[in-house]
């Protein structure tokens, strides 16, 4: 595997990364390159825009931002890189995860953030996956792949339930 990062995985506290890491077993199972970092927008702001700045002229193609609560690091970053960034909604202890569902997908026109559902940090994994393939035939292949085992699986479960 090369190992220049291809994926930025960030979240504001280590406390995100039970979440997290689903995100980075998901690259990991296309071969993807990643790095993780906790970079917080609201306890280390400089650090937060310096890693937003900094990320595509340092190779990294995506961002997945990871944030609970007043989850504000999937926007900031949006809005000093021009790199595809998605956030995951982390869930706290409080509101089952709709302050920061709605904190990260309620972006103004102009600064999109894809984000994906409520903990969900696999589908941002493979989201990125999807992104970086559009340019990568090799990788679209195995989506493919990987999409026609996930409906055999569908499959082989209805047939339980049918008997
Ligand atoms: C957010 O505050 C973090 O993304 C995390 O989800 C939440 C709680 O952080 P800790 O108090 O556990 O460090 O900024």
């Amino acid at each position: 595997m090369n190992s220049q990062p291809r994926v930025g995985i960030v979240m504001g506290s280590d406390s995100d990364w039970p979440t997290m890491q689903a995100a980075a077993t998901a690259l990991a199972e296309f071969d993807i390159a990643t790095e993780a970092d906790v970079v917080s927008a609201h306890r280390m702001p400089d650090e937060m825009l310096a890693y937003g700045r900094e990320a595509h002229a340092r190779g990294l193609e995506v961002i997945i931002a990871g944030a609970g609560g007043a989850a504000h690091l999937p926007g900031m970053l949006a809005a000093v890189t021009p790199l595809p960034v998605i956030g995951v909604p982390v869930p706290l202890a409080h509101l089952d995860g709709m302050d920061s569902l709605l904190s990260i997908v309620q972006m103004p026109a102009g600064v999109p953030v894809a984000t994906v559902s409520i903990g969900n940090a696999r589908n941002a994994g493979l989201l990125a996956v999807r992104i970086l393939a559009a340019g990568d035939p090799g990788l679209t292949a195995r989506m493919l792949d990987f999409q026609a085992a996930l409906a055999e699986a569908a499959r082989a479960k209805g047939a339980v339930v049918r008997g």
